[in-house]
């Protein structure tokens, strides 16, 4: 069908025997290649049900694990999202001339080599939003009537998925798994953001940038960026893309040509097109409402959730989703916990959960919806390399107190008190219990009808396994701390 056929030669080698590296050895071992896993953690398990009898060499010394990959003189080697673009791996690997791909990259090789070529991926990344972008896409897609799948970074490796008979990829990709992606080419994609995050991985923000621009590479129909931000659209520019591929842009104004974006009309606000419609240039096409949107989050959607739902119609009219689905997938989308979540409404105050944001751009989108003092804050975890000045005096006129919590709260206390000087701060330690403090401690600072937000803009591994445990953990203290409530009111 006209589409190169790769051949692997046994054996390949493993790189990060996780999710990734389990799916790509199933994926390969179906195909009859012999493979090799390597860890660089004491522990991994070869416990694999599918792969009982895989021996996973492992050596903590990235060093001595590189030379035992490339001893083992693999036709391919793979690697896990995980392992850093600067790990021993790459440089011995390209002296040993052994090609290096990520398991998205396997996965695009190997499902173009077999009988699901042509399939559609639209793919999604940027600093924030992929997950609920994602979502959108994928729910406006079955609500078209297509069988459509979300994968990459949202949780499923996309190896575990090629063999699947889904018609159409909703792909999430993050700027690790672009690293190593070099030849898929996506009907239509998008970068919905970029600002400086996984610093330790990628060492520049430079380099960070320069990895997720490579999502517009090889695109057949739709590169979709927001047309505000200057840095995804040169990124668009200068991207490699398949002749007649168009920039599509999205905008929370009223769309000009070659765009989506709202129009008001009675006093509602309609996403509408202009990208798509063959009398684009005179007239746009109505794809939804906002209010479709109130089911999940409310009657006051935040900018960044307005921008990701007009991504969404963007890419998914890029494959000739009808304009009524559109609304249709909206109205049955519902975010997974931790992004935005209210958990509860007492002691005159409402909870959010919004764990999830990792990084001091996704706290800020999400403080920056609140009405002007009215927020106890509750932040702080791994830094993960950042610098947080810019961000706080961003947000600082929302705030009316902050709870800093994490190991080390040193950077954190020194920007807040630089950048918010008159809001007070209350630091918690990690003392047993100490997220039933930071709740109670969030009651001290409030006035009635304000809101208490989790969002730590730091990762949670120095206090919990993910982000997921991190926001339970906060549901649970305003659980707590709702009963007790309860009983003394
Ligand atoms: N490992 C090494 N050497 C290293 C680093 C890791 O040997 O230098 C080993 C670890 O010891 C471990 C294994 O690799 O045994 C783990 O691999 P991994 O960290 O690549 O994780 P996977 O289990 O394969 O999951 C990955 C993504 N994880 C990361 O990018 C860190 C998952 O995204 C993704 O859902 C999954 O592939 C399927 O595509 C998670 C994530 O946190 C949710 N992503 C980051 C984010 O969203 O911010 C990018």
């Amino acid at each position: 069908m006209g589409v190169e056929t790769v051949i692997l030669q046994s054996p390949v080698a493993i790189v990060g025997w996780g999710s990734s590296g389990k799916a790509a050895a199933s994926a390969l071992r179906a195909r009859g290649v012999r493979v090799l896993a390597f860890d660089g953690r004491e522990g991994a398990s070869s416990s694999s049900p599918e792969l009982p009898d895989a021996a996973v060499h492992v050596d903590a010394d990235p060093q001595a694990l590189a030379r035992a990959v490339v001893e083992a003189a693999p036709s391919t080697i793979v690697v896990s999202p995980g392992v850093p673009g600067h790990a021993p791996v790459f440089a011995m690997a390209e002296a040993a001339g052994i090609p290096v791909w990520g398991e998205v990259e396997l996965a695009w090789q190997l499902q173009e080599a077999g009988e699901h070529a042509g399939r559609p991926w639209i793919c999604v990344t940027g600093t924030n939003g992929k997950t609920t972008t994602v979502g959108m896409l994928a729910e406006i897609l079955r609500a078209d009537g297509r069988r459509a799948m979300e994968v990459g970074n949202i949780g499923t490796p996309i190896c575990t998925a090629i063999d699947s008979e889904a018609e159409v990829f909703a792909v999430e990709l993050s700027s690790f798994q672009l690293h190593t992606t070099h030849s898929m080419s996506p009907t239509a994609s998008c970068c919905l953001n970029v600002d400086s995050d996984h610093l330790d991985w990628h060492l520049t923000t430079e380099a960070y940038a320069a990895d997720k621009a490579r999502i517009y590479t090889h695109t057949r129909v739709a590169c979709v960026y927001p047309s505000e931000d200057r840095t995804v659209e040169r990124m668009v520019e200068e991207a490699d893309v398949v002749e007649g591929a168009r920039a599509i842009g999205t905008t929370l104004g009223v769309p000009a040509r070659s765009q989506v974006g709202l129009v008001e009309d009675e006093g509602e606000l309609l996403l509408v097109d202009r990208a798509y419609g063959e009398d684009r240039a005179r007239v746009g096409i109505v794809l939804a409402k906002v209010a479709d949107l109130a089911d999940a989050y409310g009657d006051h959607p935040t900018p960044a959730v307005v921008s990701d739902a007009l991504t969404a119609a963007a890419l998914a009219r890029g494959v000739g989703v009808a304009p009524e689905a559109v609304a249709a997938g909206l109205r049955s989308f519902r975010p997974s916990g931790h992004r935005r979540a209210v958990v509860a409404r007492t002691a005159d105050l409402t909870w959010i959960d919004d764990s999830k944001a990792t990084n001091a751009h996704a706290a800020e989108a999400s403080l920056r919806g609140m009405p002007q003092h009215s927020t106890v804050w509750i932040v702080g975890g791994d830094p993960k390399g950042q610098v947080f000045d810019e961000s706080i005096a961003r947000v600082a006129s929302h705030l009316r107190g902050v709870v800093l919590i994490g190991a080390d709260r040193t950077d954190l206390a020194r920007a807040l008190a630089a950048n918010a000087p008159g809001v007070p701060v209350v630091e918690v330690d990690g003392h047993e219990d100490w997220m039933f403090s930071v709740v109670n401690e969030a009651v001290a600072l409030s006035r009635p009808g304000d809101t208490v937000l989790l969002a730590p803009a730091c990762a949670s591994w120095d206090q919990f396994d993910n982000y997921g445990q991190r926001g339970d953990a906060f549901a649970d203290a305003v659980r707590r701390l709702a009963e007790q409530w309860g009983r003394s009111s």
